[in-house]
């Protein structure tokens, strides 16, 4: 491991830092884990704020430097310790990974983070009703187009072969955050069987909220 220890700024309940300590785990890395409660608003305020230029968990100091960006968190951690390889080496396989990656990290969840759902009911004055019907709206569609990718490939255990990968990182998270919201994962075969082998893994069992030391009921 390269320095001192990294530490990781996140928050249990976040799926972008959940995706990051499933990264880290599938790697074997230790790390500090750091909590941020967004929901009382400390991304915004005190010391997370003075090194956090986006005030967005997660964020990884690593290395005597600050990185924000799940994706880019990834990335450079499956630079910087290749083995195991979140991305595949070929360059079309790798590419299907990002994108599945990214049906969930840029379709679904920028739609759905918490600035945008306070947003709805603050500024936009939704009620509870609308604001869960919004959220399940862009889980459905994204995961549907998610599981549309999925068949178009042969069966693999994970969503892309036969180890997790980044697509799985982000897969993981965005289930256990619509389940939060009743979400219906109905008719999608395909992303629930991946899914559901990503969790007999340790690296993703030990990566959930409630296994994060800032849990709450
Ligand atoms: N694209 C960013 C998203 C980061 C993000 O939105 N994080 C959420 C938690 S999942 C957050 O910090 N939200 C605070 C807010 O919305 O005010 C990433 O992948 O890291």
């Amino acid at each position: 491991m390269l320095g001192r220890m990294m530490k990781l700024h996140n928050y249990f309940r976040s799926s972008a830092s959940f995706r990051v300590r499933i990264a880290l785990n599938l790697k074997g890395l230790d790390y500090d884990y750091i909590p941020v409660h967004i929901a009382k608003g400390e991304h915004h305020t005190g010391p997370f704020a003075e090194i956090s230029p986006d005030r967005l968990v997660p964020l990884l100091e690593t290395d005597g430097d600050q990185l924000s960006q799940s994706m880019a968190i990834i990335e450079y951690l499956d630079e910087v310790h290749p083995e195991p390889a979140l991305l595949p080496s070929d360059p079309l396989a790798r590419a299907h990974v990002r994108a599945l990656a990214q049906t969930i990290a840029c379709e679904i969840h920028p739609l759905n983070n918490l600035r945008v759902l306070k947003y709805l009911v603050r500024d936009l004055k939704q009620d509870e009703d609308a604001k869960n019907a919004w959220y399940r709206h862009w889980v459905r569609e994204g995961l549907e187009a998610f599981e549309r990718q999925l068949v178009r490939h042969p069966a693999s255990i994970y969503s892309w072969g036969s180890t997790p990968t980044l697509a799985d990182c982000c897969l993981v998270p965005q289930i256990f955050n619509g389940q939060r919201f009743n979400c219906d994962f109905a008719g999608l075969p395909r992303t629930m069987a991946a899914f559901e082998a990503c969790m007999q893994l340790e690296a993703f069992q030990k990566a959930q909220p409630s296994r994060c030391p800032d849990a709450e009921a």
